[in-house]
């Protein structure tokens, strides 16, 4: 007999005919001397009655998770999930499983040891399938737009953000380290490519633990040769807009499970991609901080808080452009003396940043300055018997046929947890890397 999936077994004319599907023990109640079980696999549950006296023997020693083949007839029933029941024939069982050691509402530490069993919980599922849908509309976006997709190394020489977040690895007899960004390579592949794309692992060796900070995060990174700010912002917000629509549309069911957990309506997130997304600048944002009574100056770094308290004031995501160039990356193009060409999108309901980017420095006396201002020309490199500075690479781009260039890169769990309104990035992914303990599993 063919085997078919949980949730092909919702129609109206399997009524009353033998269907056979495996999967694994949801939930299990005895009634009388009557077993239900609801048993799920990857895209569905059903209810299950096993009615028949040695086939209830049989399964009573069954546990949440035990792994199982069913034959049997389906019936209509109003009071099952989806409105349909099986009644069992037969039943395989491949593995009665040991109790599971999990019911729900595990502290984190639980969690933790059994992440790897935690991951099979329905919600979790949910989030993951949603974040499968963002990631392949995206670059449906991008590929459909003429963008190719590269794929840069993860082991590098040289910091592309901060060198004091980098994770350092022993190369054979030389320091190499996990990347951060894909960044510098991107730059470097458009000169043949034009407009490229990449979704890599992003390392950051952060001291700070926060909702929002991983040490390892997936990371969609952009980059196109000739792109002013402004054609980087349109196809960040357009490509976004068309992702998350996109989504809403093939996940109606995940949402479902989603609102559940979190309350995220896709009624809300529908709205936010119909309206044109907010610009303002650093300068009008620090104003808005002080207004709504933020210790805050012009001239700090926005924080988690600053981002939040912004974020509320407005119903869409917000770029906020040209920050003071300390406060960013040597690679960004000085608008002037004081700012940068730049943007960093917030993501609304207090979730803040998902996204930064910004128009390249391209000019090669003005980058070769701001090497030496961020102490990155000390950093060498050996190749045979020369020495030479890390950057060298980097600022051939510069010498070779040069163009003005912008990029960004998109945190995806970032945008997985606005989107599907998550509390705790750790949530986003199937094994995050949060601090030192969270290598197991
Ligand atoms: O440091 S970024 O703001 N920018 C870059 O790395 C650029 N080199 C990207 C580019 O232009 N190609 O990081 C980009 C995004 C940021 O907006 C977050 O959404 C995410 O990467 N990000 C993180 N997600 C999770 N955990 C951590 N620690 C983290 N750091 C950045």
């Amino acid at each position: 007999m063919e085997l078919i999936e949980i949730k092909n077994i919702f129609e109206r004319e399997k009524v009353g005919k033998e269907v056979y599907f495996r999967g694994w023990v949801y939930r299990r109640r005895i009634i009388g001397n009557k077993i239900f079980l609801v048993v799920r696999d990857a895209n569905g549950i059903v209810q299950v009655v096993i009615k028949d006296p040695k086939l209830v023997e049989k399964i009573q020693p069954i546990q949440i998770e035990g792994s199982l083949a069913v034959k049997g007839i389906v019936h209509e029933d109003k009071r099952a999930p989806g409105g349909y029941e099986v009644e069992a024939k037969e039943i395989e069982v491949f593995d009665y499983g040991k109790p599971f050691p999990l019911r729900g509402r595990e502290e984190p530490d639980t969690i933790q040891k059994y992440r790897h069993l935690w991951i099979r919980s329905r919600w979790f599922s949910a989030t993951q399938k949603i974040k499968h849908s963002l990631l392949k509309n995206l670059r449906e976006w991008y590929v459909k737009d003429g963008w190719f997709e590269v794929f840069p190394p993860i082991l590098v020489g040289n910091a592309c953000e901060e060198t004091t977040t980098l994770f350092e690895v022993k190369y054979f007899d030389q320091k190499a380290y996990l990347s951060q960004s894909a960044q510098l390579y991107l730059e470097a592949l458009i000169f043949s490519l034009g407009k490229v794309f990449s979704l890599t692992p992003s390392f950051r060796a952060e001291k700070s633990r926060t909702r929002r900070h991983l040490h390892e995060y997936w990371h969609f990174e952009i980059e196109a040769a000739w792109y002013t700010m402004e054609d980087l912002m349109k196809v960040t917000e357009e490509s976004l807009k068309y992702a998350i629509g996109k989504t809403i549309e093939e996940r109606k069911d995940e949402f479902e499970i989603i609102k559940e957990k979190t309350g995220r309506n896709i009624e809300e997130l529908k709205a936010i991609i119909e309206k044109p997304w907010r610009v303002i600048t650093y300068k009008q944002a620090i104003d808005i901080l002080k207004s709504k009574g933020m210790n805050i100056d012009h001239g700090s770094d926005l924080g988690a808080d600053e981002e939040r308290v912004l974020t509320l004031q407005f119903d869409t995501p917000v770029f906020v452009i040209e920050y003071p160039r300390k406060l960013k990356a040597f690679y960004m193009f000085d608008k002037d003396e004081n700012v940068v060409k730049n943007f960093d999108l917030l993501a609304p309901e207090g979730y803040g940043e998902i996204v930064g980017g910004s128009e390249r420095e391209w000019r090669l006396d003005i980058l070769e300055k701001k090497i030496k201002e961020w102490n990155l020309d000390k950093l060498k490199v050996k190749i045979g018997d020369e020495e030479i500075s890390a950057y060298e690479w980097y600022l051939d781009l510069r010498r070779f046929g040069s163009v003005p260039h912008s990029g960004m890169g998109l945190g995806v769990e970032r945008l997985l947890m606005w989107v599907c309104k998550l509390e705790h990035i750790r949530d986003a992914l199937p094994f995050p890397r949060l601090r030192e303990g969270w290598l197991y599993p």
